[in-house]
């Protein structure tokens, strides 16, 4: 997977993404991060790529052409392929797991961050496949998104993740939060380590694993409850 990011503020996105499990990815070769500074395509020797808004109103519009040259400066670089480009936008559909696997199939991505007020329509309309925000609250810009959506895409690319397990059954692909763990000691502050966890029954620990995750489930998050696939005994336990 090759993310390229169209954006102000590159470093916050190379400084980011060198880190942790996805700078390991980079350097293993799995996934590559291109930041592109939108600003190095500005047309007037002040360098500005903003200008007031059309029609009155507070904030700044970020205008159509830097940002059209620093989309064809990707797509040159990449043999003059058209990559489906994602524009980071509270306007945009929520971002989800379903989402990232569908996107983690593409092999290159290119994801737009918008700044000020906005990005000038006119662009938008030219370049932008998908709108996607992280969810209902304001941020300042499209960076901390695009690292949202890059991290999460990553995870799910094969040889990321070093247990091939790891990406497939977990919150949210089954429509189930995870059970709760446990490392040693045995005894901490006075609290025990559930006694199914050391008694080695592999078939009890499975059938404990699976009733906390239920048990978060409908605690925290029972709008998932309804979409997960629980067998009548297990929906017949959990009302009783
Ligand atoms: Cl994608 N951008 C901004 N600026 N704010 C957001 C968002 C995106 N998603 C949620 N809030």
């Amino acid at each position: 997977m090759n993310f390229h990011v169209m954006t102000l503020f590159p470093e916050m996105i190379e400084r980011a993404m060198g880190e942790s499990i996805t700078g390991r990815a980079i350097k293993a070769g799995h996934i590559s991060v291109n930041a592109v500074n939108i600003r190095d395509f500005a047309n007037n020797k002040h360098n500005r790529v903003d200008d007031y808004p059309y029609g009155g109103g507070a904030g700044m519009v970020m205008q159509a052409e830097p940002v059209y040259q620093c989309y064809e400066s990707i797509c040159r670089s990449i043999g003059n392929s058209r990559p489906r480009v994602v524009f980071m936008t509270p306007q945009g559909r929520t971002f989800n797991q379903q989402m990232a696997e569908e996107l983690s199939r593409e092999e290159d991505l290119i994801l737009l961050c918008g700044h000020y007020e906005g990005i000038d329509e006119r662009v938008l309309e030219k370049i932008v496949t998908d709108n996607v925000s992280i969810g209902d609250y304001v941020l300042t810009g499209g960076e901390l998104p695009a690292l949202v959506v890059m991290d999460t895409i990553s995870r799910l690319v094969p040889g990321v993740l070093n247990n091939g397990m790891s990406a497939v059954k977990e919150s949210f692909s089954d429509n189930l939060l995870e059970y709760p763990q446990y490392t040693r000691p045995e005894e901490w502050m006075g609290e025990k380590v559930p006694p199914v966890l050391l008694s080695g029954h592999h078939k009890n620990i499975a059938a404990w694993y699976r009733e906390q995750s239920i048990l978060r489930t409908a605690k925290n998050r029972p709008d998932l409850l309804e979409k997960a696939e629980l067998t009548e005994k297990e929906r017949q336990w959990l009302i009783q």
